[in-house]
């Protein structure tokens, strides 16, 4: 970022916040009328670096989110207390919202508003990173409908560090349309964030080569896989392979945390729940299911409630993803103990990652147990059945596409250590001509893991998201007798999306529509390590 940049977004958290985005604020007006001043949610967060008791014994060292509700309803904002986590933004649609980030990091970061269809100056783009001490004002207004998206950091190359040290909330948006269905509410509306995480002897966090001990500087961050003494830093349980596997491959840690808490357990009354699960892990997949086998009511995915409560055995849940269940919990007798599990499944790499990396203690793919929920006696609340109509969402319609035909082809490789998108790497401005699309138009794209020939062959699954827009999933392939086939059962394709999980040999498409706003907005993996070393480009929306 030049110098001019950084002095305008100083000035602008000093004086109005208009300075910054005037001429996409004015593009965002349409639902909401009110001037740039007039907002109706003001809250400051402040990224520091903090301590917080997340095992027995030594405090953590963390990176968080301190947050300060300036204007609005006291709901809009809650704090987690004693967690890295959050906080929980809560709006409605349709309100203005202004968010000031203040970085107290020792690097530069941005935030970037998951889900949410923003002007791209809005987006938290990496090049709007901001320095340590810096201000950027975000203002924009809240036009996606009800559902949980969330934030967190997109620095280039450092996302998977700064989310991993705890820098991450929800943002949960309500609307009429899901206030009228009568869904639980209150202390039975529970957002749940799976993640998980390595712990030195000393309760430290471990990624990688770093961890906050050191002191990360700017001069630590990772370009590409050999760089950067990678190589040659001591680090607790993961040799120099391992770590430069796990660069790539992606961190997997050994415990899993829910809502910022080792060994989740929760109390629950008989009465039905909504359930916000977002998988937060920076790498991890999730394939979920109660040990006893109930089914489990999805009624939600990344862009809000589905058309129809779906039935599952069991469901997955890639980074980044999320899926709202609708759980009655006086179907069982008081007592009851219930423990939500991620079973074990095919990634596709065959066990390479677990060979490879030197026996990382809980591989992808392995199971374990995610949380325990315990059924609390006494009176069982009224239940108010869950409606069979949730949401008005339309049939997409691959034929409005522009290219219908022709869909859009992504490939996504692996070259030389290095991750790609049709062999191309992270380039900060710049979008190909097939990346390049027309204001209010409708393409097709299809993400192929199929076409890694790298030089180690390999593949793994990916969690492609697109920036700025909801899309729809329109084809599920497998891309015919090539290699093995992955565990791709429980994948939810329904309703909105941002995320899609795409397994090895599989084609993927999705319809996207870009309106509104033209710019430069991203796409890549959220598997973050992924996404740090070049399965990351931008695509640029023209007038
Ligand atoms: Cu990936």
């Amino acid at each position: 970022m030049n110098k001019q940049r950084r002095q305008i977004l100083i000035r602008c958290g000093a004086a109005a916040a208009a300075t910054l985005g005037v001429p996409a604020l004015r593009a965002d007006e349409r639902s909401s009328g009110r001037t740039a001043s007039g907002v109706d949610v003001h809250i400051e967060l402040h990224a520091i670096t903090d301590r917080v008791a997340i095992r027995p014994g030594a405090s953590t060292r963390v990176w968080r989110y301190q947050s300060r509700l300036l204007r609005g309803a006291a709901g809009a904002l809650e704090a987690s207390a004693g967690s890295y986590l959050g906080p929980i933004i809560r709006v409605r649609r349709g309100q203005r919202v202004r968010i000031d980030l203040i970085n107290g990091l020792p690097e530069s970061t941005i935030i970037h508003w998951h889900g949410l269809h923003v002007p791209d100056d809005m987006d938290g783009h990496p090049r709007h990173a901001i320095g340590p001490g810096e201000r950027y004002v975000y203002e924009f207004t809240v036009v996606n409908r009800a559902g949980s998206y969330w934030f967190h950091p997109h620095p280039h190359g450092r996302t998977g560090k700064q989310v991993y040290f705890g820098l991450a909330g929800l943002f949960l948006v309500s609307d009429d349309e899901e206030d009228a269905l009568g869904l639980p509410t209150g202390a039975q509306d529970l957002p749940l964030v799976i993640q998980d995480r390595s712990f030195d002897h000393d309760n430290q966090l471990i990624y990688l080569s770093d961890s906050l001990a050191a002191a990360p500087t700017e001069g630590s961050d990772r370009r590409g896989m050999m760089g950067g003494g990678m190589m040659d830093r001591g680090m607790a349980g993961m040799g120099g392979m391992g770590r430069m596997m796990a660069a790539m491959m992606g961190m997997f840690g050994d415990q899993i945390l829910v809502n910022g808490r080792p060994d989740a357990s929760l109390e629950l009354a008989p009465r039905p729940y909504r359930l916000r699960l977002l998988n937060g892990s920076n790498s991890r997949i999730y394939k979920l299911a109660w040990a006893d086998r109930s089914p489990l009511t999805v009624i939600g995915t990344d862009g809000g409630l589905l058309a129809a409560p779906l039935q599952r055995d069991h469901v997955m849940l890639a980074p980044a993803e999320r899926l709202d269940l609708w759980v009655d919990f006086a179907r069982w007798p008081a007592g009851t103990e219930l423990t939500l599990q991620s079973l074990a499944f095919d990634n596709g790499t065959g066990g390479m990652m677990g060979g490879m990396m030197g026996g990382a203690a809980l591989p992808d793919g392995a199971p374990f147990p995610v949380l325990t929920a315990r059924v609390q006696g006494g009176a069982k609340g009224q239940s108010a059945p869950l409606p069979q109509r949730l949401s008005a969402l339309p049939r997409p319609d691959p034929r409005a596409a522009v290219n219908a035909d022709r869909p859009k082809v992504f490939n996504l490789t692996m070259g030389m250590m290095t991750w790609g998108i049709n062999g191309q790497g992270f380039d900060m401005l710049g979008a190909s001509a097939l990346e390049t699309v027309k204001l209010g138009t409708q393409e097709i794209w299809e993400f192929r893991n199929d076409a890694s020939a790298g030089m180690m062959g390999m593949s793994m699954p990916h969690s492609m998201h697109v920036h700025g827009l909801q899309f729809r999933v329109i084809g599920r392939f497998a891309a015919g007798n090539v290699g093995r086939s992955a565990d791709s059962t429980g994948i939810i394709d329904e309703g909105w999306k941002d995320t899609v999980l795409v397994m090895p040999q599989e084609r993927v498409r999705i319809l996207l529509r870009f309106e509104d706003y033209p710019g430069l907005f991203l796409y890549h993996c959220h598997m973050l390590e992924h996404e740090d070393s070049g399965l990351m480009r931008n695509y640029r929306v023209v007038a």
